[in-house]
């Protein structure tokens, strides 16, 4: 199969398109650098070192003598994203090219519309590029369980019969997201949801948890592989950011009483995931949703498990929260499809958390305490983006 993968230079590109260039599938990857250029507008960087496309491309083609093509450019950018379609003739196209973390989304107006603009057009994009170029690809699209956010009834997958005075619908299901960021998956939902509905398109739109994990099967061959580890409050995602805490001493950084619950997933089944979907792909017409997830816990469990893991002190700072998000909820999801079409989920283990704190310990040298603590407040409307900033 002949798989895009857009956003191909990310925490998550990288390492799926190296996982499905090593099942030979034939692999372009696209992306606009846009997340080095955040790390410099932050002062920050990723914990583990990350090498320039070109050397990433060609450390692949030494390990495993198979290539990956690169395209550098904007999805939003309508003729780049034409331009590379029509280039590389994709059966399959992975998008991960978005700006991703919420709080970078609620900095500000400014960081709230580029969030907005650059993921809701470039998806547009992708669409139309799709529907005029080949309506045959499969479009597989990262979302977020955030879309959901933390309704009082059970989780579907995506969509819900609902009876409303004596008829029935299957809907897709409501939406209550907590950010910016996380609106605009939402927004991208339906612009697919339509596309599939008016135009024919097929879909793949993957509801994922909060990914944790830095190693993948491909990434550890060579250390000019290692896809980015990011620990700063912005960029930084939960078990990740414990994990760097407990390392460096620093109490862990639980927001509110920890009682807000998320679904959880390990790198390696993020990428095998993004392989299931490929290789089963959507019918025509079909808007198909899996909710992308393999455990829960509420934060507060996430620091126990961070904590009882590692072999030493570790405290637990209970910090007012900077976002607005239910302290107590339900939370019971349905994530059976990707079991359905063959996920083996690696499982939440002191296993995994030992190969984290390695990775942490090995490069904790680089960590600025500075982008540390979370300063961006989602009541304010206006926040800086790092403490001394
Ligand atoms: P990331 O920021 O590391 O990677 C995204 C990549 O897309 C970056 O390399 C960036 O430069 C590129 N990009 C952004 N806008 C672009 C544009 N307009 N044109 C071309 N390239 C562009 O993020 P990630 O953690 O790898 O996440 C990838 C996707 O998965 C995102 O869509 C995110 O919403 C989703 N997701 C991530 C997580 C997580 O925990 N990391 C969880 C659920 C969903
Ligand atoms: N949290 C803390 N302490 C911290 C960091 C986070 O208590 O130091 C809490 C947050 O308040 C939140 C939860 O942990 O309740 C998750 O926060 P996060 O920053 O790990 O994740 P989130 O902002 O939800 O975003 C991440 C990715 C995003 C993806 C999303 C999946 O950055 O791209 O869409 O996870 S989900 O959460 O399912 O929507």
């Amino acid at each position: 199969m002949r798989i895009l993968v857009l956003g191909g230079d990310g925490y998550l590109g990288w390492p799926t398109a190296l996982h499905l260039s090593d099942r030979g599938h034939e692999v372009a990857v696209a992306d606009n650098f846009a997340r080095r250029g955040y790390d410099h507008e932050m002062g920050v960087q990723s914990l583990v070192p990350i090498e320039p496309m070109q050397t990433r491309v060609d450390a692949w083609r030494e390990v495993s003598g198979k290539s990956i093509k690169s395209y550098y450019g904007d999805l939003v950018d309508a003729d780049f994203t034409y331009e590379m379609v029509r280039d590389f003739r994709p059966d399959t196209i992975v998008h991960f090219a978005e700006q991703r973390a919420a709080p970078y989304s609620m900095i500000d107006r400014k960081h709230a519309v580029y969030t907005q603009q650059n993921n809701v057009v470039g998806n547009l994009n992708v669409l139309f590029a799709i529907q005029e170029i080949d309506p045959s690809i499969h479009l597989v699209k990262l979302g977020t369980m955030g879309e959901y956010g933390t309704p009082n009834i059970d989780i579907e997958e995506g969509w819900l019969e609902v009876s409303h005075k004596g008829r029935t619908d299957r809907m897709l299901f409501p939406k209550k997201p907590g950010s910016f960021y996380h609106l605009s998956k939402v927004h991208d939902s339906h612009n697919i949801e339509f596309a599939c509905r008016i135009w024919g398109l097929r879909a793949t739109d993957l509801n994922q948890g909060v990914v944790y994990g830095q190693e993948t099967a491909q990434t550890a061959l060579d250390p000019r592989l290692a896809t980015r580890f990011d620990y700063d409050a912005i960029f930084g995602t939960v078990l990740n950011r414990f994990v760097i805490q407990a390392v460096l001493g620093h109490p862990l950084t639980v927001y509110g009483t920890g009682g807000q619950t998320r679904g959880l997933i390990d790198i390696r089944d993020t990428v095998e995931c993004i392989r299931l979907a490929a290789e089963n792909p959507a019918d025509a017409g079909e808007f198909r949703v899996f909710n992308q997830m393999t455990e829960s816990f509420s934060v507060e469990e996430i620091a126990k498990v961070v904590a009882n893991g590692f072999d030493g002190t570790v405290d637990v700072e209970y910090l007012d929260n900077p976002r607005v998000e239910q302290a107590e909820h339900h939370y019971n999801v349905v994530h059976t499809g990707l079991v359905e079409l063959g996920l083996e989920p690696h499982l939440l283990s002191n296993t995994l958390i030992d190969s984290l704190f390695g990775v942490a310990k090995a490069h904790v040298d680089r960590v600025d305490l500075g982008a540390m603590r979370p300063t961006v407040q989602w009541r304010s409307g206006s926040s800086p983006m790092r403490a001394d900033g």
